[in-house]
């Protein structure tokens, strides 16, 4: 029978192929048989502690076997899992919670006391679980969390394909993040299409340093790995030297990565290229990048430098992912390649006024929204009606925001963006949620936050602000630092510009590109 959940592929695998290596961390290694025991333990801890189907369990952890084991016994019990950045601080993980109303959280000991702290103001959480890292120790944390001894042996599967499995919070054009609902059909039925695209086989191996608290680690590397029985190698986080090193010498043979992170290795590469070292990788069959625009200078350098043509896809923590270039065909520097199995898509042009927030809206050439349907498309927002119909036309196709068009081969372009989003390595910012950090600074009388070009993070974040003469003094450390204790440190504006007034229209309107424009000048 072909699994309905994703601790059903996992469960399939073990019983298939019990003694296959699944994942590889910091040394340790496990099975597919013994990573299977690991998350039916804690299953069984879950359940005696009393979660429920339905209940909500949100992660704030680093990215360690822990963490997978925490989602898939979580996701076994039939509870939705919410994801949190671990960038966040404070008001943003709050936010998080309270909406997401959870019960449970896990974390670890980076973690645990902002938890804690938040902990005080959110009334539905029953428990917070701190995990080590390392399954073999987190097993007598899991046995602690029921009050007495119970039953251990693993439930049965409380998820099917309809039952919700992810809550992902996506920065919403308002300032606060929105929980998009994600079914396990949906991401199963995304794991399967991207890896018939890219050939996924048993005998792969990826490596995946991407953080699990997105939907391009999570949703592609690792339940594209799930669900191929393949094997997977998790790294912490990014470090330029110590992935190369992998590729060049390891098992991978597939990377995916944002376009800082290919930039960053191609920077490293020159650097052992001096020293002398070779740059070609061992075993790797395919990159991937995506979460931001590849520039085609990055495709083209990672080609010359690696012997791999990148091969670029386009997605959205709303839809999974949407499009990509072929494995077998012309990989199209610039463009996002074609649908995937199953996704419909469509361009709709668009009006001029169609921006929040009255931003200027590209509809340059022919651009036109990207609308989508599909087996992995969100049916709408956690608890959030309106954003939800305004993210659907009346015939039930989701609108992306991303404006785009398609050339004579169908491949997609995407052109520009219908909102403000400024996407700084891979990491989503809203401008509005910075602007009201930087505004309730004292001395701040009006800010505006636009997206610069930048050469390692693609954009960066960038503030005009305009000061009060009578209001203490104000300069751009004191609005970093300010910036740093609210918000996510990859929200901080790097650039700062202070400025006699902002440029707006006749009607009073922001005028974005003239402030881009002026904080170009900026040093
Ligand atoms: C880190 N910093 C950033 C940043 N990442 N600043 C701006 N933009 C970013 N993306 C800042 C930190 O705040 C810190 O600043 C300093 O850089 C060093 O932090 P670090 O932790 O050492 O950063 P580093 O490891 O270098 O991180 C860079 C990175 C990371 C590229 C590895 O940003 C990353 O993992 N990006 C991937 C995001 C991702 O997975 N996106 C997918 C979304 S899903 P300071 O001042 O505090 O020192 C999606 C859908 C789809 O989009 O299609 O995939
Ligand atoms: P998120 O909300 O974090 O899931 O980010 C989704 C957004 O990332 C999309 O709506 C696009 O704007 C952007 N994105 C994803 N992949 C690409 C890509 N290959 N090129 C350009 N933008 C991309």
């Amino acid at each position: 029978m072909t699994p309905s959940s994703l601790p059903h592929l996992l469960i399939d695998a073990a019983a298939r192929h019990p003694a296959r290596r699944f994942l590889s961390f910091e040394g340790n290694a496990y099975s597919y048989a013994s990573f299977a025991e690991h998350v039916g333990a804690a299953a069984a801890a879950l359940r005696d502690w009393g979660l429920c189907p339905g209940d909500r369990v949100a992660l704030y952890l680093g990215n360690t076997p822990s963490y997978l084991v925490a989602y898939l016994a979580a996701l076994w019990c039939g509870a939705a899992v919410v994801p949190a950045n671990t960038r966040y601080r404070e008001a943003e993980l709050q936010h998080l919670l309270h909406d997401a109303e959870v019960r449970l959280v896990v974390t670890d000991g980076e973690g645990d006391a902002l938890v804690a702290t938040v902990r005080t103001a959110t009334p539905s959480i029953d428990a917070v679980v701190t995990l080590t890292g390392a399954p073999d120790e987190d097993r007598r944390i899991w046995a602690g969390l029921a009050p007495s001894e119970g039953d251990p042996r693993p439930p049965a599967v409380a998820a099917g394909n309809d039952t919700l499995a992810l809550i992902a919070y996506t920065s919403g054009t308002t300032g606060k993040s929105k929980g998009a609902m994600l079914t396990h059909g949906n991401l199963l039925a995304n794991a399967r299409a991207v890896g018939r695209a890219w050939r996924w086989a048993a005998e792969d191996h990826l490596l995946l340093t991407l953080p699990l608290f997105h939907i391009h680690g999570l949703g592609v590397g690792f339940h594209g790995t799930l669900a191929h029985g393949a094997a997977l190698t998790l790294h912490r986080r990014f470090d330029a030297t110590a992935v190369l090193e992998a590729l060049e010498n390891g098992p991978a043979t597939l990377f995916f990565g944002v376009p800082t992170m290919y930039g960053r290795l191609l920077n490293e590469a020159g650097e052992r290229a001096r020293r002398g070292a070779g740059r070609r990788f061992a075993r790797v069959r395919l990159l991937v990048s995506g979460s931001a625009p590849l520039a085609a200078d990055t495709l083209e350098r990672v080609e010359h430098v690696f012997g791999q043509r990148i091969l670029e896809r386009y997605g959205m923590t709303e839809t999974v992912m949407l499009t990509g270039n072929p494995y077998d065909g012309p990989r199209k520097a610039g463009t996002v390649g074609l649908p995937f199995d199953g996704v419909e898509l469509r361009l709709v042009a668009v009006t001029a006024t169609a921006g929040p927030d009255g931003g200027a809206v590209d509809t340059s050439g022919a651009a036109a929204e990207v609308q989508v349907r599909g087996p992995s498309v969100t049916s709408g927002y956690w608890k959030d009606a309106d954003a939800t119909a305004a993210s659907f036309t009346p015939d039930g196709w989701f609108r992306t925001g991303d404006l785009g068009v398609l050339d004579a081969d169908g491949y997609l372009t995407l052109s520009g963006r219908a909102r403000e989003l400024i996407i700084s390595g891979g990491f989503n910012v809203y401008p509005r949620e910075v602007e009201e950090a930087v505004a309730s600074l004292p001395g701040v009388r009006e800010v505006a936050v636009v997206g610069l070009p930048d050469p390692d993070l693609g954009e960066r974040v960038a503030a005009a602000i305009v000061v009060a003469p009578e209001g203490p003094a104000v300069d751009a450390e004191g609005v970093v630092a300010h910036c740093q204790l609210q918000l996510a440190g990859f929200k901080a504006p790097r650039t700062i510009a202070f400025v006699e007034e902002l440029p707006r229209n006749a009607m009073g309107k922001l005028l974005r590109q003239a402030v881009r424009d002026r904080l170009l000048e900026a040093p």
